[in-house]
């Protein structure tokens, strides 16, 4: 396939608290770049451990549909960025995350601004553990390109693949000719697996079965049916 020029623009900072917070500045069609973060942030306000070495990358957007799809169709982006440029197949964890190894190697966190009740733009902010060391307190769940791969990884190459394969994507989603949910549910990790979905105020067992298409994890739990909208899933093994 012939890989399309991305209109993003690339803004580069050495150092930025958080590319979605400085991201909230720019005009949709930017991309913004760190080489560190300070204060990288996950969801729920959690930390992202941002060392040098890493992709820390933020793409400001004004969608022209709804943007809830657009967290999965980034996984699905960076998953073909990455087997593009180095031929590894990571696996994608519901709802932002990419594995391999059973360790996160990528997270995606979606933001949404809006003004006097309409959209007015969705930034994603996008971190890829590349060469970046992971912290002693994460080695358990978290790995790199670098670790996994044995030699350095070329973080300008996999920048480029990744704007373009998401912009491959997010056009045909805007034109109607690409199903997020049926793409992603080809390539997860999850479907079929018995795993535990830690949410803001409650702990869910079952077996994963299905994502619906306003992107909910379907779980079969005993005799019931559960939708979740958001959580932290693991699989258990
Ligand atoms: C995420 O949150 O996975 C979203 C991460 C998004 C980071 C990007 S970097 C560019 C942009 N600018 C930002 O400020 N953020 C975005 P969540 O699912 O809540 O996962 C957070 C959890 O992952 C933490 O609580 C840790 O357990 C773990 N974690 C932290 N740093 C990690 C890392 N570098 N690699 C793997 N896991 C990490």
């Amino acid at each position: 396939m012939k890989t399309k020029k991305s209109p993003f623009k690339l803004y580069y900072f050495r150092r930025l608290n958080s590319t979605n917070l400085k991201a909230k500045q720019f005009n949709e069609n930017s991309a913004i770049l760190a080489g560190i973060q300070a204060k990288g942030r996950g969801r729920f306000k959690r930390a992202w451990s941002s060392k040098q070495g890493g992709i820390y990358l933020s793409i400001v957007l004004k969608p022209e549909k709804e943007p809830s799809k657009l967290t999965l169709l980034t996984s699905l982006a960076v998953q073909r960025a990455i087997k593009k440029t180095y031929g590894i197949n990571p696996l994608l964890k519901w709802p932002n995350d990419l594995i391999y190894n059973k360790k996160k190697l990528c997270g995606i966190l979606t933001e949404n601004i809006y003004k006097k009740n309409k959209l007015e733009k969705t930034i994603i902010g996008i971190g890829i553990n590349t060469n970046n060391k992971i912290p002693e307190n994460l080695i358990n769940k978290a790995i790199s390109l670098k670790q996994v791969l044995g030699k350095k990884i070329d973080n300008k190459k996999l920048i480029n693949q990744l704007l373009n394969q998401f912009y491959i994507l997010y056009k045909k989603y805007n034109k109607n000719k690409f199903n997020v949910i049926q793409n992603w549910k080809k390539s997860n990790s999850l479907i079929g697996k018995n795993v535990k979905v830690k949410t803001i105020n409650s702990i869910y067992y079952g077996k994963a079965i299905d994502l619906d298409n306003s992107c909910n994890l379907i779980l079969k739990s005993k005799n019931k049916t559960i939708r979740i909208r958001e959580g932290d899933i693991s699989i258990i093994y």
